[in-house]
C-alpha cells in the first residue's frame, strides 16, 4: 500500500509526528473513520535543520511509512506527504497550512510533541490558519507532565532516586507490599564489572531486521537526497514496526537481560551492544510501549530467568531515568536549552564527526556511531560526553551534534541527557555533580587504553592522555563553581596535591589540546 487517501473535508485532522507511531495514542481517542483524517508529513526541514545521520533519516521515514500503511489497512483516512511529493512545501508549518486549506477541519489534534520547537511551530500554524489545535497528553509515558510538576513542586532539588522510588510504588513495579523486591532499591554497587574482550565475543547481538521494500526505497531516497549526511544506509537493521520492536524486546529479555546489570558500564572495542537492549529508538518512536518492556523484564525476574540486579538496573533506566528526563525537559523548557553553567563556548571538534583522532576510545566510539548510529550509555557519558565536557564545548552544540549522530535522539531525551547529565550545563538539575573523570576511568572500564598511543595515567609531557590533562585543567578552571560540591571533595583534594609547577604544565598542555582540537570543525 502507498500514498495518501483522496482528499475531502475532515471534521478532525489528527497530526501524527514521526516519533508518535502508536495506535493507542490519545490523539486517536474518539477518532471517527467517516469524519476524521490523519495527517503525516515527511518534511525536508526536519532532515536538514541540522545534519542528520542517514540511519536516523531511514529509521524515521521507514517507520512512518509502515505506520501509514497499517492505518490505511485498518481503513483510516490518511493524508501523507512524502519527501518527494512535488507539492510538499518542506516544513511542518507550511504542510499543516496546505492540508488545512485542503481539508478544512474543525480541529487539529496532536499528541504532545517530543520537541518544544515542533509544538511551537504547530501552535503558530494553527493560529495562521485560524484552526483550533488540541494537544493531548502523551500516554506513552508512565508519568504525565502534571504529576511530574507536582513532584517537582514539593521539592527544592530534583533527585532521580526519590522520583524512581515514587514511580516504583505508584506503579507497583518490583514491589513486595511496601518494600522493594529483594530488599534493596538499588543494585548499582553490583553493576560495575569490566568485561574481557574474549567474553564479549560470545554475547548474542540484538535482533537485526533486514530492510523490506519500503525500507529499501527509503534508503535509496536518503542516499540520493542527503549524500553528505553522516553514515551510510547500508548497515540499517533497526525495527521499523511494532511487530519487529516486540521481537527485539523478546530477544533482549532472553539473551542479554540476565547479564545486563553486571556489565552495564563495560566498554569493549568493536562490540557496540554487549548486554544492552538497543530498544531506545523503538521506544522513542513509540513502536514499543515502556510498560511492555518493564513488565517483560519483571516477569523474567519472577520466573527466575534473570537476576534482580539486572532487572532492577534495567527497570531503573526506563521507569526511572527515562521518565525523569522527560519530566525535566517539559518542566524547564524553553529556558533549559540556553543553560550553560560553566560558560563553555568551544565548537565541537571535527573528529567528533569523523572519528579521525589518535585517542583510541574516541576513535572507536565515533566510528561505531557512524556505523550504527548507536553508542551505549557509558560511551556517551564517559567517553564522548566526557571529552566535550573536559574540553569546554558549548553544551547546546554538544546536544545538536548528538541529535545529528544518534538514531534514538529526540529533543526531549537528548537535551537533558546531554546538556544536563553529561555537560552539567544545567548546573545540577539532572545530576548532583559533573561526570568529570580522567583517562583512568576509561582504562578501568574498557580495553581502549591498551591499544592507544597515550597513557591514561599521565597528565603532562609526551604521551599524556588528553582526558587526564583536561580533567585536571577542568577542575582547576571550574573550582569557583564546583569546588564546594561535597561530592567532589576527594577530586579537589587530589588536585591540591599537585604543586604549582605541575599545575602550570597541565594548564599549558590543556591550552595546546584545546587549540589543536578546535582548529578544525565540521560544520
Ligand atoms: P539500555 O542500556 O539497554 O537501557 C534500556 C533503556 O533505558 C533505553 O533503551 C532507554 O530507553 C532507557 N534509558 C536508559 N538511560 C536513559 C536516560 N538517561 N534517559 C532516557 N532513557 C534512558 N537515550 C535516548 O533514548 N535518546 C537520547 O538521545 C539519549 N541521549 C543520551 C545522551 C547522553 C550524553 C547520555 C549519557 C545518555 C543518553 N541517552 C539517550 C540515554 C541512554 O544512553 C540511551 O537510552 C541508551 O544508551 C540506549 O541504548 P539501549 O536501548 O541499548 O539502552
Ligand atoms: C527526526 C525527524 C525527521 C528526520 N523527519 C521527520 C519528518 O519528516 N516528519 C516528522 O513528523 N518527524 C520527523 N522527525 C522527527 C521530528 O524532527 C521531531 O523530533 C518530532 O516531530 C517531535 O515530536
Ligand atoms: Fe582514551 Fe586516554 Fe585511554 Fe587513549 S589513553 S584510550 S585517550 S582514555
Amino acid at each position: 500500500m502507498a500514498g495518501t487517501t483522496p482528499t475531502r473535508k475532515a471534521r478532525n485532522l489528527v497530526i501524527v509526528l514521526g516519533d508518535q507511531l502508536n495506535r493507542d495514542s490519545a490523539a486517536f481517542d474518539d477518532f471517527d473513520r467517516d469524519a476524521d483524517a490523519v495527517l503525516m508529513m515527511e518534511v525536508e526541514h526536519e532532515a536538514t535543520y541540522i545534519p542528520q545521520h542517514k540511519l536516523r533519516l531511514t529509521l524515521f521515514f521507514s517507520a512512518m511509512r509502515h505506520f501509514r500503511d497499517a492505518l490505511m489497512e485498518e481503513g483510516l483516512r490518511v493524508h501523507y506527504s512524502t519527501l518527494e511529493d512535488d507539492n510538499n512545501r518542506g516544513s511542518f508549518a507550511e504542510e499543516v497550512k496546505r492540508w488545512v486549506n485542503k481539508t478544512r477541519p474543525e480541529q487539529l489534534i496532536v499528541g504532545q510533541p517530543g520537541e518544544f520547537r515542533v509544538q511551537e511551530t504547530l501552535e503558530q500554524a494553527a493560529r495562521d490558519t485560524d484552526c483550533e489545535l488540541v494537544i493531548r497528553e502523551d500516554r506513552h509515558f508512565y508519568c504525565d507532565l502534571e504529576s511530574f510538576r507536582e513532584h517537582a513542586g514539593k521539592r527544592k532539588t530534583l533527585l532521580l532516586e526519590t522520583f524512581y522510588r515514587e514511580m516504583r510504588r505508584r506503579n507497583a513495579v518490583l514491589m513486595d507490599d511496601d518494600g522493594p523486591v529483594g530488599g534493596r532499591w538499588n543494585y548499582d554497587q553490583d553493576n560495575r564489572e569490566k568485561l574481557a574482550a574474549r567474553d564479549a565475543g560470545d554475547i548474542k547481538a540484538p535482533r537485526s531486521f533486514k530492510p523490506d521494500d519500503i525500507t529499501r526505497e527509503v534508503m535509496a531516497m536518503v542516499e540520493r537526497r542527503f549524500p553528505h549526511s553522516p553514515g551510510d544506509t547500508g548497515s540499517f537493521d533497526y525495527p521499523v514496526t511494532a511487530t519487529q520492536a516486540g521481537a527485539a524486546l523478546r530477544d533482549f529479555i532472553k539473551h542479554r537481560l540476565p547479564r545486563f546489570g553486571t556489565y552495564q558500564d563495560a566498554m569493549v572495542t568493536g562490540e557496540p551492544y554487549l548486554y544492552h537492549s538497543r530498544l531506545s529508538s523503538a521506544m522513542n518512536l513509540h513502536l514499543l510501549d515502556p510498560r511492555d518492556v518493564v513488565n517483560a523484564a519483571v516477569k523474567a525476574c519472577e520466573d527466575g530467568s534473570a537476576p534482580i540486579n539486572s532487572v532492577e538496573g534495567f527497570v531503573r533506566q526506563i521507569l526511572g531515568w527515562r521518565e525523569f528526563i522527560r519530566g525535566v525537559y517539559w518542566l524547564k523548557m524553553p529556558g533549559y536549552q540556553r543553560m550553560n553553567a560553566f560558560g563553555a563556548d568551544l565548537p565541537m571538534p571535527a573528529f567528533m564527526w569523523t572519528g579521525e583522532t589518535e585517542m583510541n576510545c574516541v576513535h572507536n566510539s565515533v566510528r561505531q556511531l557512524i556505523e550504527h548510529g548507536y553508542a551505549h550509555h557509558i560511551q556517551r557519558l564517559m567517553v564522548l560526553g566526557l571529552y566535550a565536557l573536559l574540553l569546554g564545548v558549548d553544551p547546546y552544540e554538544v546536544h545538536r551534534w548528538h541529535l545529528s549522530m544518534y538514531v534514538d535522539a529526540v529533543d526531549w531525551v537528548s537535551l537533558p541527557n546531554v546538556l544536563g547529565m553529561s555537560q552539567y550545563g544545567d548546573g545540577g538539575v539532572v545530576g548532583t555533580k559533573p561526570y568529570a573523570a580522567s583517562g583512568n576511568y576509561i582504562h578501568r572500564m574498557s580495553d581502549y587504553c591498551g591499544d592507544c598511543c597515550y597513557d591514561p595515567k599521565r597528565a603532562t609531557g609526551e604521551g599524556a592522555c588528553p582526558f587526564t590533562t583536561l580533567y585536571w585543567d577542568f577542575l582547576s578552571r571550574n573550582r569557583q563553581k564546583i569546588g564546594r560540591n561535597r561530592r567532589m571533595s576527594l577530586q579537589f583534594k587530589n588536585l591540591d596535591r599537585k604543586d604549582k609547577q605541575e599545575r602550570r604544565a597541565i594548564r599549558e598542555q590543556a591550552a595546546g589540546l584545546k587549540q589543536a582540537a578546535t582548529s578544525k570543525t565540521y560544520l
